[in-house]
């Protein structure tokens, strides 16, 4: 195995060495090799790098300009820097040993003069790309466009008031979805970043909606045409950059695409940091798509408690991934769907290795909750204590109500003439925290 390369110097392949080893740069819980259940950790993990971040991340906040300058950021032309990126990236993923990586069409291709260039600029870089999938067998979990950076959609791109924006971002998703097709994409995510208002004063919001759908139906029917079988996934997030958006949780996710007729074509992207800026849990919204059947895929990161916007950080909380998982699990596992790191680094980490760095530790924190997980299920015991707490629904009256069979009027009389009053039962919240404790430090 190559130990390093002039784009990596002193890096090698990220080896997994357990949890005795103290080399920051190994693996002390995710073995991508090591055999569970007749899958391999990474076919189970399907873990996949964000090239937005990973590799067009500068460090870069409103406040000041980036910090992080890579070496092979150089070349006579936009294209051939995006080429050489591209070769950089696909190492990296190599050495990181991720299956998958996930694109917007803007990170990977400049955006040229007119929509003719961008998308021969595009053409040229998928070109590339799928050579380089085919030479190093990392494979594309997900495409998606860019309707955000560009001041065209500051006021949205479905949701756009004005109909040449919108035919503007159907042109450019009809490309991003090509692109993802031709690059063999397992799925195709939508994050609304600006399909949302800054102010209803100039909102009409049932118009904006109605639009939002139609572009929706729009992409499937054009994806069905081409052959494209990817899964077609929504990734709510309450608010940033806009105010308000439209898909703000799963919940409303849920409402949005059964009024329209669209809750067959999609399952949820759901993000950590997205799921926490909306006040829920990244259990709950997993936990909400799962019982929709909508669980798609996960964009992992995880936010700063203390902050009100999506800071990208990589996650390493095992008890919330640990809860995570133990969802993820029970709904049967994420199908098409893997962990994607969109995650960034912190503007002061600036060391070629505190890419890798941070990576192991997301991959290392989600492994170690996914063994942890097995355990949990594999023992049963919040499981059982579960379905004892509704059993009382299994049987008689409790099943007569779950049926259909009973009414009020039966009910009622059931409670005057036999059932009286309910004994109360506690709900035990406490010892099911220190059993989770036991599973996490036992
Ligand atoms: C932004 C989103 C974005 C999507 C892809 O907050 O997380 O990165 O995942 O457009
Ligand atoms: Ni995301
Ligand atoms: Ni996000």
């Amino acid at each position: 195995m190559k130990k390093s390369s002039p784009r990596f110097p002193g890096i090698p392949a990220i080896a997994y060495e357990g949890t005795k080893s103290s080399n920051a740069l190994a693996f002390h819980h995710y073995n991508p090799d090591e055999v569970i259940d007749g899958q391999t950790m990474a076919e189970h993990m399907r873990f996949s790098i964000a090239y937005w971040h990973a590799f067009r991340g500068t460090g870069g906040d409103p406040f000041g300009p980036g910090t992080i300058v890579r070496p092979w950021e150089s070349g006579k032309d936009p294209v051939s820097i995006a080429k050489a990126r591209m070769d950089a990236a696909f190492e990296f993923f190599q050495k990181i040993r991720a299956p998958f990586w996930c694109f917007h069409d803007r990170d990977i291709a400049p955006e040229g003069a007119t929509l003719a260039q961008s998308n021969k600029n595009l053409d040229a870089i998928v070109a590339h790309a799928k050579q380089l999938q085919k030479a190093t067998g990392v494979k594309l979990l997900w495409g998606t466009a860019n309707l955000f950076s560009n001041p065209r959609f500051m006021c949205g791109a479905a949701t756009n008031p004005d109909a040449h924006v919108f035919a503007y971002a159907a042109a450019q998703v009809k490309k991003a979805l090509e692109a993802t097709k031709e690059l063999g994409g397992e799925n195709y995510v939508f994050w609304g970043g600006r399909e949302g208002y800054e102010t209803l004063l100039n909102t009409n919001l049932k118009r904006e909606q109605d639009h939002l759908a139609r572009f929706m139906h729009m992409a499937k029917d054009y994806a069905n045409s081409i052959g494209f079988k990817g899964q077609f996934l929504i990734e709510p997030k309450p608010k940033e950059p806009t105010k308000h958006q439209y898909d703000f949780d799963v919940a409303s996710g849920i409402a949005f695409l059964r009024t329209y007729g669209l809750d067959k074509v999609f399952k949820f992207n759901i993000e950590t940091n997205h799921a926490t800026l909306a006040g829920h849990s990244f259990q709950h919204e997993i936990e909400v798509a799962a019982a929709a059947g909508m669980l798609g895929s996960i964009d992992a990161n995880s936010g700063d408690p203390l902050l009100g916007w999506d800071t990208d950080q990589f996650n390493t909380d095992v008890r919330e991934l640990t809860l995570a998982m133990v969802s993820i699990l029970n709904a049967g596992g994420l199908g098409t769907g893997g962990f994607n790191f969109d995650a960034k680094l912190r503007r002061p980490s600036i060391d070629l290795e505190d890419l890798f760095i941070a990576h192991i530790g997301g991959m290392d924190a989600y492994a170690l909750a996914f063994k942890i997980a097995r355990r949990i299920l594999a023992d049963g015991k919040f499981e059982q204590f579960v379905a004892d707490r509704y059993s009382s629904f299994d049987t008689g009256y409790g099943k007569d109500i779950e049926t259909g069979k009973a009414n009020f009027k039966s009910l009622e009389k059931l409670v005057l003439t036999k059932l009286g009053e309910p004994t109360l039962r506690s709900g035990k919240q406490e010892y099911l925290e220190n059993l989770l404790m036991s599973y996490l430090h036992g």
